[in-house]
């Protein structure tokens, strides 16, 4: 198939998700053709059958939001037809969704049927979709789309109770290339993080205020008067000051450390003996995916589609959002070390159920489904 694939090329989980997903389908022998404003974050190699086309925003005095949606829908229009493009794929209903089926109006008015799928990640439905500045244009383009995907079934059912949707709505979890988040040997890495054989708790977010930092702060506070302990705090975003400046409040600076963006994310991962995930709201958790793959069990609320990722009493433990309490006692539970190899084990179990190879034939078959039904 010849794909066509648009997304937020940035470090977020719904733009890695679908890069990762064109980089296996491309493995797969199928053509894809990423469409997006920028180079995304992890298609920074060359393979035969990926083609990447930049959305170009051409700049005007006049405009003071330059109209990204409309350049986003012409370079839809010219791409599918230079490649020839069989469906296009959009990650994020905002403004993806809409743009596509602006392209496919016009498309079809040139006697070319261009099936479109929508896969909903989470915030476009759960925080910033529902906000009556974009609502109608959300209901009205997710029920535009020929094929409908979400990343979980508690994603699936905010979509249905949030917005009037007349389609089905596939569940397609998101999955985890193990040949690159897998434990690898990092002692010396270790050593310089805790140098006194330490625990190493890691939380990795684009520090938004669904992420609930605070609550990671004031479980490690409690956390490393149990036992000796780091945290490793990876990514950036609109909090990381305000968190720096409560670690430096609490003096926990000598214990916590701000590595900011990184890409060999599974690296850190790979020394680290917890997770952290304490969202408020989370349709997946792809951050946590790679953690278990990695060997590392989870401490995360209960929030949207975590109970469909983390197993409780098995990967790690759910908790109600907010109840810190509730979480210290579990990771104090997980971290023993009589009960740590337990859950290392059962992470890597869990993480291979979400294989790469083994959710891709699902995108396959419903691009083959949609094809035949458009
Ligand atoms: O985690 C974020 O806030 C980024 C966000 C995104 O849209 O990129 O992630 C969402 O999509 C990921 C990939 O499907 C999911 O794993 C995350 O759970 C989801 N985030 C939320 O629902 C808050």
């Amino acid at each position: 198939m010849k794909i066509g694939i648009v997304c937020y090329p940035t470090f977020g989980g719904s733009g890695v998700v679908a890069t990762e997903l064109g980089k296996a389908l491309a493995k797969a022998g199928h053509q894809v053709h990423f469409i997006t404003y920028s180079q995304p974050q992890r298609l920074d190699f060359f393979n035969e059958n990926l083609y990447y086309h930049e959305v170009n925003i051409p700049s005007y005095p006049l405009f003071q939001y330059p109209p990204y949606e409309s350049a986003l829908s012409s370079e839809m229009v010219h791409v599918v037809l230079s490649a020839g493009l069989d469906l296009l794929h959009v990650h994020y209903a905002i403004p993806h969704a809409s743009s596509a089926y602006l392209a496919k109006q016009i498309l079809a008015q040139q006697g070319i049927n261009i099936p479109v799928i929508t896969t909903l990640h989470g915030t476009d439905i759960t925080l910033v979709g529902k906000d009556s500045s974009y609502e109608p244009v959300v209901t009205f383009s997710i029920n535009q789309s020929d094929g409908i995907t979400a990343v979980s079934d508690s994603l699936k059912k905010d979509t249905y109770s949030h917005f009037n949707i007349t389609k089905d709505i596939e569940v397609i979890p998101n999955f985890i290339d193990l040949d690159r988040f897998n434990r690898q040997k990092k002692d010396h890495f270790k050593l310089a993080i805790c140098p006194n054989n330490e625990k190493l708790i890691v939380h990795t977010s684009n520090f938004r205020k669904v992420k609930r930092i605070d609550d990671v702060i004031m479980i490690f506070e409690k956390l490393r008067k149990l036992l000796p302990s780091k945290l490793l705090l990876v990514g950036d975003g609109p909090d990381r000051a305000r968190i720096e400046r409560l670690c430096k409040e609490l003096d926990m600076l000598s214990d916590v450390r701000f590595l900011g963006k990184l890409d060999a994310i599974e690296e850190v991962l790979s020394v680290a003996d917890l997770f952290l995930m304490p969202s408020e709201s989370e349709s997946f958790g792809l951050a946590a995916l790679e953690a278990l793959a990695c060997e590392v069990p989870l401490i995360t609320s209960n929030a949207g589609g975590l109970p469909e990722l983390n197993i409780h009493g098995v990967t790690g433990f759910l908790s109600d959002v907010g109840d810190v309490e509730d979480m210290v006692k579990h990771a104090a539970f997980i971290l023993d070390d009589e009960n740590l190899p337990t859950f290392k084990e059962n992470a890597l179990a869990r993480a291979k159920e979400f294989d790469v190879a083994k959710i891709l034939p699902h995108y396959e078959s419903y691009y083959e489904r949609v094809l035949e039904s458009s």
